[in-house]
């Protein structure tokens, strides 16, 4: 790919900030680690129960470094870059064990640094420094846009609108776009229009009876400081195969904004955070496609390739190899796997590794060690078995949170449930069979469901020891062995 100037003065930047971090790292020994994934699918809950566990004494038996011993301690330090908020640790934790309650939603990025004292297998006394990176998964769906021009995008957005069940929440979209010319005159307020219209079927989207993952461009729903600013205000166009955009025409503004929203958005994330990272974990939230149907669990599907897809161009396109990034493991993770009876946790894994190994095959290439797992940062239930008839149904125990619903019960948020959320099956391949695999919200009416999770509170917890109580939680220790236990040697 031939070089542009916004390309080499982007090299240049990354150099000098990769010769930087590289003189750090040779006297501090240091992982960045990303935490990323779509919007609610656990990244602050997972970031603050992996901190509190390895500074408050948490259970990690498969965690070879610390089931072992070799870990004297862990603490908070303050973070390296000053531009970037601080994760708010202490609060979420208060929130989750003093108020059983889950921390709020956050939209922007935020670090943390922990250190860990730990012993060598050989004896001798060693630092790891763990910066641990929180990051919206829509922003790493942005980075495929780099290598695309506004005509691939709009031809590839427009096509994808017009599937199902997305061809439906387009409608108003698609309508007023059957009434521009792309070659007219520039016009702002069909621009502004369009933009309003195409988000407004990217949030119709979003909605958990469709739950669909793959969005971008990511501000489009997180605006944050952008917006209403013209880098935001632009939208896919009906456009012809063959020519370029006429001087002056709506093409020509449209596709002018959507460079600028490269220049402006994805860039400085690409330089700031994503080159920067060592390790990352992707956290999913299958759960929420199997609520919703099988069109969500296909569009996850292809969201794990776009998210695949950007760790590969990280390495093949922008730049040159010196200081490509150099992520070298990735973990996907389905969360909340609590919502589950430990029967399933496997198949969930399944389900997830079948998604993965499909993605992966198709992603050319990418040299970074991939894993799977399925985890439950904070288990919130407790198992138990359910009599049915002459069935005894593997369920779970928990308290849902105020206002959840099932059948014709409102929960007040203070009592235990058993409930039995539905089996995975055996073969993960069964989920995938078309339309009819499952019903979930987007075709099937609440009680007609093969799925049904409740969101329940975070556990009860009994004071124990000095460090007060540890957070239950299912397989987070596996997750860290994978992410740094190699560093931790
Ligand atoms: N039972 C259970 N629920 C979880 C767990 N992790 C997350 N959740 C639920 O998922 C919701 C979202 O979790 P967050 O950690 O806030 O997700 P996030 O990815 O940081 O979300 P945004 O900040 O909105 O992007 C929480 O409010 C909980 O309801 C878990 O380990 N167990
Ligand atoms: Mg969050």
């Amino acid at each position: 790919m031939a070089l542009n100037f916004a390309d080499i003065v982007e090299e240049a930047r990354l150099s000098a900030r990769a010769l930087l971090d590289y003189g750090d790292h040779f006297f501090n020994p240091t992982v960045r680690l990303g935490v990323t994934g779509l919007s609610r699918a656990g990244k602050t809950v997972f970031i603050t129960a992996l901190v509190h566990g390895l500074t408050r004494g948490g259970r990690f038996p498969v965690f070879e470094p610390y089931a072992t011993g070799r870990i004297a301690g862990s603490r908070l330090e303050p973070q390296p870059d000053d531009a970037v908020p601080r994760f708010d640790y202490e609060n979420h934790v208060r929130t989750l064990i003093e108020a059983r309650g889950w921390p709020n939603s956050t939209v922007d990025i935020s670090e943390l640094r922990l250190v860990i004292d730990y012993q060598r297998q050989n004896g001798a006394d060693r630092t790891l420094t763990l910066d641990i990176v929180d990051y919206p998964g829509e922003w790493l769906l942005d980075l495929p846009l780099l290598n695309k021009s506004y005509e691939q995008w709009s031809s590839e957005s427009l096509g994808l609108s017009r599937q199902r069940p997305r061809a439906k929440l387009a409608e108003q979209w698609h309508a007023h776009l059957a009434t521009l010319n792309a070659q007219a005159r520039e016009d702002e307020q069909a621009a502004l229009t369009s933009a309003k219209l195409f988000t407004d079927y990217l949030r119709a989207c979003r909605d958990e009876r469709f739950a669909m993952s793959l969005l971008p461009p990511g501000r489009f729903l997180m605006p944050g400081n952008l917006a209403g600013s013209p880098a935001l205000t632009f939208a896919p166009l009906d456009l012809p195969n063959e020519g370029t955009a006429p001087e002056g025409s709506l093409w020509a503004m449209m596709a002018r904004r959507y460079e600028a929203y490269k220049s402006v958005v994805i860039r400085p994330f690409f330089r700031d955070h994503f080159s920067r990272l060592d390790r990352q974990i992707v956290l999913v939230d299958a759960l929420a496609a199997f609520n919703a149907g099988p069109e969500a669990l296909a569009d996850l599907e292809a969201a794990l390739a776009g998210i695949l897809d950007c760790f590969r161009i990280g390495r093949s396109t922008i730049l040159s190899n010196l200081f490509r990034p150099r992520i070298d493991r990735i973990l996907f993770a389905a969360t909340k796997a609590d919502h589950l009876h430990h029967s399933s946790h496997d198949r969930l894994e399944a389900v997830l590794r079948r998604t993965v190994v499909k993605a992966v095959a198709r992603a050319e290439y990418t040299d970074a060690a991939i894993d799977v797992v399925a985890l439950a940062a904070v288990r919130a239930t407790r198992e138990a078995q359910l009599q049915r008839g002459r069935e005894k149904l593997p369920s779970i125990l928990g308290t849902p949170a105020t206002g959840e619903i099932a059948g014709t019960e409102v929960f007040d948020g203070n009592t235990e449930v058993a409930t039995f959320p539905g089996d995975l099956p055996d073969d993960p391949e069964k989920l995938f069979n078309g339309e009819a695999a499952f019903a979930g919200l987007s075709s099937a009416a609440a009680e007609k469901t093969d799925f049904r999770f409740l969101r329940f509170r975070p556990p009860q917890l009994e004071r124990e020891g000095p460090d007060g109580p540890a957070l239950p939680h299912i397989r987070l220790d596996r997750a860290l062995q994978f992410l740094i236990g190699d560093r931790l040697q």
